[in-house]
């Protein structure tokens, strides 16, 4: 990557949000947090608020309409139940849309909230992740960043390298606990 694009990308950092986190309902929150906590372990500082599919439309198609001009570049969008929210804001906007599927109060047992996301139609792809799953569209939104970011990539490399640390930190505590392992 250039000096200038980097300097670009660094500019838009500090001027306004690339990631934008938008969820159906204040109960989504404690799940949703999530995402926007391990984006500022990459130093990413999204914005997040409520658009709900259902209750708000008219913010719904505002938000979704407006996003790609406000300079978001991925919009994470979670909702639980009938959960309309990720597919129609990804019906109005070529950004990419990362769908969490929540389990609410008002999901039968998730499977509602996991289907209605993950099974659109030919032409509006949603990123779906797992049930309650926010921390991984957190990481997947920064590894889109990445692609024109070298320093969020950086962090990436890093937080790979520590998933591996603790992991093999925990092979060591099995090893200790007797049981056969020829392998390492
Ligand atoms: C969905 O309905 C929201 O995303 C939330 O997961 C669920 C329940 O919403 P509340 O009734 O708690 O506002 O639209």
């Amino acid at each position: 990557m250039s000096e200038k694009q980097q300097t670009t990308n660094n500019k838009q950092q500090t001027n306004g949000p690339l990631v934008g986190i938008v969820m159906g309902s204040e109960s989504d929150l404690d799940i949703m947090k999530a995402a926007a906590e391990i984006l500022r372990q990459f130093e990413v500082e999204p914005e997040l608020t409520i658009v709900s599919a259902h209750r708000t439309p008219e913010r719904l198609r505002d938000y979704a309409s407006k996003a790609k001009e406000r300079g978001l570049k991925v919009i994470i969008a979670g909702a639980g139940g009938a959960a309309h929210l990720p597919g129609m804001i990804a019906a109005q906007t070529i950004l990419p849309v990362i769908g969490v599927p929540v389990k609410s109060s008002n999901s039968m047992d998730g499977w509602d909230s996991v289907l209605s996301i993950l099974q659109m139609p030919y032409g509006v792809p949603v990123a779906t992740v797992a049930l309650n799953g926010a921390k991984n569209a957190g990481i997947l939104a920064a590894q889109i960043l990445a692609l024109h970011d070298t320093s969020i990539a950086g962090k990436l490399e890093a937080f790979k390298e520590y998933q591996d640390d603790i992991v093999m930190e925990s092979v060591k505590n099995v090893k200790s606990f007797g049981f056969r392992n020829e392998f390492d």
